[in-house]
């Protein structure tokens, strides 16, 4: 049995800084639950061009609100609180947030925990 609060992560090297997001890894690879759970924020006003190559992810918005576009087909899907999309296809997209937007993302593989997008707003596919 594990018991984390954000508190825990605060401040560690499982709390990810991007240019406008902040990622508070709670699970993460070596915990084994075969995935990772964040607590993620967005600052709004923004957008993130991201394209997980090597990792499926769910999104689940709590706070806040913006819109999703799928690159390969341009299709516009609007998300707000207690909307949750899945980037089922390895979904190369663009997150432009509207407000400030707080997200809880699973990543399968998990992160290890301190994972930033590349140029590609990509992660590794690490081991
Ligand atoms: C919503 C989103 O994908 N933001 C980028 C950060 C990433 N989800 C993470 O590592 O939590």
């Amino acid at each position: 049995m594990k018991v984390r609060a954000l508190e825990d992560i605060l401040g560690s090297s499982r709390e990810v800084k991007g240019e406008n997001w902040t990622s508070r890894r709670l699970i993460v690879a070596e915990d084994h639950m075969g995935c990772s759970v964040h607590d993620t924020l967005i600052q709004g006003g923004t957008e993130t061009k991201i394209w997980y190559k090597h990792h499926l992810e769910s999104v689940y918005c709590i706070e806040g609100e913006g819109e999703v576009i799928t690159l390969s087909d341009q299709s516009v899907w609007p998300i707000r609180e207690n909307t949750l999309y899945a980037l089922d296809q390895h979904d190369e997209h663009v997150l432009r947030a509207f407000t400030d937007m707080r997200m809880i993302c699973v990543f399968n593989p998990p992160l290890h925990g301190d994972e930033k997008h590349d140029a590609d707003g990509t992660y590794p596919m690490r081991p």
